[in-house]
């Protein structure tokens, strides 16, 4: 069964479509991971953007079609990360909601010690403001779209396991706050597991509300090739009013690596999904609607695969 097909044209962006106004001047090497959302009829997109300095930069552009993208001339101003007395390497891996007139951004943020999960506010994608830094190892840090029973609520995957070089982890996180600020307790929503597609899992683009629960598309990491990570999506089901709950995992992977820019690359076998866009201007009953997932190739570029709200609550049956 195919659940996403993906845009004939992929990539849609590559290293090529970024100015070098963007990165200092200096050529870029990749952009992949991007957030993305969809307002008012224009899509969105916040790239992760590396140079050939092996700087990050988070750049945005924006479409009206969903594929065809303008890539703006500067990237996004981060203000707030330089007070904060320790040093902040890069800032990565967007995802993006809108709530109460404010886009907002979780991060990965990678310090000294490891990573941070971090939460930006921006009202035009040209200058973003650090509200929070969490303070363990995490990343993954993904704010569902809504606040749900007056909280905004946040999935993370706290890292804790080495994996090929860097720390990952085998948990997806809930925790919920008032105010962005304080975070109450962090509860396990799901593991991976081991020795299959999943053995590490993150959680991909903020849910999508449907009828039957919150749809979450993650990412699962099959690790036992060792020097040959594998990364793959799957899709759960989370209750709508505790959505720390699972109503039902798809037990295989529903997206994996196949096409050659996503077999080889800067980070080879890697589909990264970030944003998951309902698009619903075709007023088709709820779950014929079309949903377009962006996600990272090998590392390298940004692509692009179609589906519907029914084909991926069709993967629980
Ligand atoms: C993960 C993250 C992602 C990256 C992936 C594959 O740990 O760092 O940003 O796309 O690895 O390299």
């Amino acid at each position: 069964m195919t659940t996403f097909n993906r845009y004939s044209k992929n990539p849609i962006i590559t290293r090529k479509d970024i100015p070098l106004s963007c990165t200092n001047g200096i050529e870029s090497s990749s952009v992949f991971n991007p957030g993305a959302i969809l307002d008012n009829g224009v899509f969105h997109l916040l790239l992760r953007v590396q140079s050939r300095q092996r700087k990050t930069f988070l750049t945005h552009c924006s479409s009206t079609n969903g594929h065809d993208f303008t890539v703006d001339a500067q990237s996004v101003k981060i203000n707030g990360i330089n007070e904060l007395g320790f040093e902040i390497f890069h800032v990565y891996d967007p995802r993006i909601v809108k709530i109460e007139d404010v886009f907002l951004v979780s991060a990965a943020v990678d310090v000294e010690e490891g990573c941070r999960t971090a939460i930006f506010s921006t009202k035009d994608f040209k200058e973003m403001d650090l509200i929070h830094m969490g303070d363990i190892d995490s990343r993954n840090g993904v704010l569902f779209p809504e606040k749900i029973n007056g909280h905004y609520c946040l999935l993370d995957r706290p890292n804790n396991q080495f994996a090929g070089g860097v720390m990952s982890g085998s948990q997806i996180c809930f925790s919920a706050s008032t105010d962005l600020v304080s975070w109450g307790r962090s509860v396990p929503v799901m593991s991976g597991n081991h020795h299959y597609w999943d053995e590490l899992i993150g959680a991909g683009p903020p849910p999508i509300r449907t009828k039957e629960g919150w749809l979450l598309v993650y990412h699962g990491v099959a690790t036992h090739f060792m020097s040959s990570n594998i990364y793959q999506a799957g899709v759960a089901l989370l209750d709508i009013d505790e959505p720390h709950k699972i109503l039902a995992r798809c037990p295989a992977n529903i997206f994996e690596p196949r096409e050659s820019y996503e077999l080889t690359g800067q980070v080879p076998n890697v589909v990264f999904p970030t944003g998951l866009l309902v698009d619903a201007s075709s007023k088709n009953p709820e779950n014929c609607n079309e949903v377009l997932m962006y996600y990272g190739a090998a590392d390298s570029s940004v692509c692009l695969a179609k589906t519907t709200i029914q084909k991926l609550l069709d993967c629980f049956k």
